[in-house]
């Protein structure tokens, strides 16, 4: 049973408050219309990646889904690197070509973020196998995923050959009762996603994904049954979607009080602030501390990200193959 200290609650509070300011920058942009392309925000969902995240080794992996800045965050992704991908410019992670859904990092073990809804799967599920099979080593791989996404065709093949070949993989559902447009129940024919672990001989857990510490516990049980050689667990993370699907979404599905009511209601932030206060880990004016330096932070991120250049007209063609065939000269 891991315990609740004073580092680790300043890593998680600092963490999610990272990805909370991050989002609102992002937003803001998004909205005046400066970042080019859909934008999925992870507001409200902080206390997942963060918990996830904190339970890895930097050597482990990360697949992350369309809403994955908290991902990339979580795992350690420079955030001025981060900022430059989502404007498009030269010095991003992915030299701007990726964007917000194409969010790669392979220096942190962040396979990458992925506009395919269920595209993450298999690529977490052969990273897990090359490292028992052939690199040889006890390297940990996770996957995020949506209740949208245990959906699609390609969970159930993962989920099966990880638990077969008892490879070390974690899949990390994001429960947040909404996939688009649209609701949970309308689309999925089980109570929980947990529920779907049973079909595939692997452990399904429930934890209250508001609960930072509580996803980390479930995280660090299921990261020591990997690294263990017991195969895969389904860790069902319960959340909810605060904003709409993308920025810009005009909502016209469900009610803006009744969202606003459960954030006031379970945002992470302020829930795991009340916690450590009372547990007397951290003052309320620490707290405050963090967010001043994490809004620091996500300003000089875009101003970074601003001041970049665009990549040039005559680079089109580069990275388009593995080799240099497509590299222009400049
Ligand atoms: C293969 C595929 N099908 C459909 C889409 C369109 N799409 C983008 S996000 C989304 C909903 C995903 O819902 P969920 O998996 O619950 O993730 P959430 O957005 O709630 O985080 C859909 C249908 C897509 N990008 N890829
Ligand atoms: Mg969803």
């Amino acid at each position: 049973m891991k315990q609740l200290n004073r580092k680790r609650a300043e890593q998680f509070y600092e963490t999610m408050a990272t990805i909370r300011c991050f989002e609102e920058s992002v937003k803001r942009d998004s909205m005046a219309g400066e970042i080019p392309g859909f934008v999925h925000l992870y507001i409200g969902e902080e206390a997942i990646a963060t918990g996830v995240c904190a339970a890895l080794r930097p050597t482990d992996l990360i697949e992350s889904t369309h809403r994955g800045h908290g991902h990339c965050i979580a795992k350690g992704a420079d955030v001025n690197r981060m900022m430059a991908e989502i404007f498009g410019k030269e010095t991003g992670l992915c030299a701007g070509r990726g964007g917000s859904m194409h969010i790669a990092d392979f220096s942190i073990g962040m396979l990458g973020a992925n506009g395919v809804v269920g595209g993450g799967y298999n690529l977490a599920t052969g990273a897990a196998l090359a490292h028992k099979m052939i690199l040889g080593d006890d390297t940990v791989s996770v996957v995020f995923f949506g209740d949208g996404a245990s959906n699609r065709g390609t969970f159930h093949e993962a989920a099966n050959v990880a638990s077969v070949w008892k490879l070390p993989v974690i899949f990390v559902n994001e429960m947040n009762c909404w996939a688009s447009t649209t609701p949970y129940r309308t689309t999925t024919s089980v109570e929980n996603i947990s529920d779907r672990a049973k079909g595939y001989g692997m452990p399904g857990i429930i934890v209250d994904g508001q609960d930072v510490f509580a996803v980390y516990q479930a995280a660090c049980e299921a990261v020591d049954r990997a690294r263990a050689g017991e195969g895969p667990t389904l860790i069902e993370c319960k959340t909810y979607r605060i904003e709409g699907h993308f920025v810009g979404d005009p909502e016209l599905y469900r009610s803006k009080e009744e969202t606003l009511k459960i954030f006031h209601d379970t945002d992470p932030l302020k829930r795991f602030r009340r916690d450590i206060q009372s547990m007397g880990l951290m003052t309320s004016e620490e707290c405050d501390e963090i967010d001043l330096v994490c809004r620091q932070k996500i300003k000089a991120a875009k101003e970074y990200a601003e001041k970049c250049d665009y990549p040039k007209n005559s680079s089109y063609m580069d990275y388009v193959y593995a080799d240099e065939r497509g590299k222009s000269d400049a």
